[in-house]
Parts: structure tokens; C-alpha cells; sequence
């Protein structure tokens, strides 16, 4: 009998000062935040960077050399946050800067085996912009960039955000339905349980329709503090992520309450929790 594979944890650093007080986990370095990830014994860390130049690749490498951990995932939010860059921008020449900013985002992380993340910087319809060209320039976007992504076997990952965070894909169907839409070849969805806590009707369900499609999880309780610390329950989730054969990442996207410390030892906790139930 084959042994199934098990969720593996991860844990968030930011970077970004201009995000502080965001949901991230560890905020004192990368340094600081490896080396305590390593300490708890998570599998893997997820980078918010400023930029793909904050940081050299090889500084990070070096950093994790001697550790287990991988790297997870960056995000590209900053370009957002810090540039007001998106994806649907009405002006093209913002758009193509939006583009390049995740374009150097994947090639900072691709070497290392990191997926990027498109949350914040797909924007938003407004305005001139109607629903269906924003949603048209994102599907192009999410084609180039995912073919983009290729060249370092890795795929580029595209995040439904709630309802104040974006109008254009607030649940996982949404998230699925846009990547049918456009036909973007290695894009793989997000299931941010925070997001899905506000969004979807049925966290479980939603996390079957998105099914192999799935690529990543943000995995967070109902009030965005790390897992076990809101309302959600995870015994549903943690099934359908079974169901669905999910093996990559539980990452704490998650607020550092009441210290980074405590929402890091209670995700680890979790994720053990969680594959308790996977190996039943
Ligand atoms: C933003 O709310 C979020 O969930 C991030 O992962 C997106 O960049
Ligand atoms: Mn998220």
C-alpha cells in the first residue's frame, strides 16, 4: 500500500514595511524568521518581498542551507502595496509594469522552486474598466505569466480574494471559471480560508469544485489569526483536502496575535492535526 503523502507547513515572512500589520506571521528579518521557522520545525517559508532585487536569491539559499526548509512561495503583493500597480490597471503601460513586476518575482523565486502568488496585484473593474475587459486582461495576463513560469517547472499561482479586496474572482468556482475562460496552461488556484470564510457558502465544497486545481492554501482561521485561534472548523476542510489528494503547502497567512511566536507553534500544531486525519 502506498503511504499517502502528507500537507506540509508553512510559515509567512514579510518584508514589506509599508504592509505592516498585514497577516503575516514573522516580521524581524528573513533571518530571524527562517531561523525560527527551521526551530518549530516547519517545512517551508513564504516570502513578501519589496522587490525581487530586497534580497539576493543566493542570500536566501544561504540562509536556508543547513535548515529543511524550502521556499514556499513569494508573494507579489508589493507591487501593489508599495507601486498601486495591477493587472487591470485602465492604463497599458501600468498594466505591462504589473506584468514585469511579477515577471521578476518568478524568475527571483522559480530557481529555488518557488511559485509566485497573484493576489492583490490582479486589481480590480471600475470605472472605464468593465467587468469583462478587467477580467479579460487578467486572463492574458495570467497566460503569459503562467507560460512564463514554466521555464523553472514551476506553476503560477492566482488567488480568488474577498469581495473588499477585488470584484473579480471572490470564490474558488470564480477562480476556476475565470482559468476555463482564458485557458492559462500552469496556473493553479490559492484556497485562502480566510477569504473563503467571507466568500463561499460551503468552505468543504468549494475546496471539491476547485479540486486538483488547488495548488496552495492559506490556511488561516475565519478571523485571519492562525489556526485554531477563530471560529472555522477544520475537520471539513482538512476531508476535502483529503478528498481532493491536496499534498502541498498549509501556509499560516495569518496575523502575529498574540506574538509571531504562539501563531506559528499554533499552525504546526494544526498542520499535525491536520495529518492525523489524513493518515486515518
Ligand atoms: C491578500 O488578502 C491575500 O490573501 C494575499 O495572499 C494576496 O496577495
Ligand atoms: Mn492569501
Amino acid at each position: 500500500m502506498t503511504k499517502a503523502p502528507l500537507f506540509k507547513s508553512c510559515v509567512t515572512i514579510s518584508l514589506v514595511e509599508q504592509a505592516r500589520g498585514g497577516p503575516f506571521v514573522f516580521w524581524d528579518g528573513l533571518a530571524d524568521g527562517i531561523e525560527k521557522a527551521a526551530d518549530l520545525g516547519f517545512d517551508a517559508v513564504e516570502l513578501f518581498l519589496p522587490s525581487s532585487t530586497a534580497v539576493r536569491g543566493d542570500e536566501v539559499q544561504q540562509l536556508l542551507a543547513g535548515t529543511d526548509l524550502s521556499v514556499g512561495a513569494v508573494g507579489t503583493g508589493a507591487g501593489m502595496v508599495i507601486h498601486q500597480l495591477s493587472l487591470t490597471d485602465p492604463d497599458a503601460g501600468r498594466r505591462s509594469a504589473a506584468c514585469d513586476f511579477i515577471k521578476s518575482m518568478i524568475d527571483f523565486g522559480g530557481p529555488m522552486g518557488a511559485p509566485a502568488i497573484i493576489g492583490s496585484m490582479q486589481g480590480r473593474h471600475g470605472g472605464d474598466v468593465s467587468r469583462e475587459q478587467a477580467l479579460g486582461w487578467l486572463g492574458e495576463a495570467l497566460t503569459t505569466l503562467g507560460d512564463h513560469a514554466r521555464q523553472y517547472d514551476v506553476p503560477l499561482i492566482y488567488e480568488p480574494l474577498n469581495r473588499y479586496e477585488t470584484n473579480l474572482a471572490n470564490t474558488i468556482g470564480q477562480g476556476v471559471a475565470l482559468l476555463h475562460a482564458c485557458g492559462a496552461q500552469n496556473v493553479v488556484l490559492l484556497a485562502d480560508l480566510f477569504h473563503m470564510n467571507i466568500e463561499e457558502a460551503d468552505i468543504a465544497a468549494a475546496i471539491r469544485t476547485g479540486g486538483r486545481q488547488i495548488g496552495h492554501v492559506h490556511y488561516v482561521d475565519s478571523n485571519r489569526q492562525a489556526v485554531g485561534f477563530g471560529h472555522t472548523d477544520f475537520v471539513p476542510i482538512t476531508n476535502a483536502l483529503k478528498e481532493i489528494d491536496y499534498d502541498g503547502y498549509l501556509c499560516a497567512e495569518a496575523y502575529p496575535i498574540p506574538d509571531s511566536s504562539t501563531a506559528a507553534k499554533m499552525t504546526v500544531a494544526a498542520v499535525d492535526a491536520a495529518n492525523q486525519i489524513l493518515l486515518k
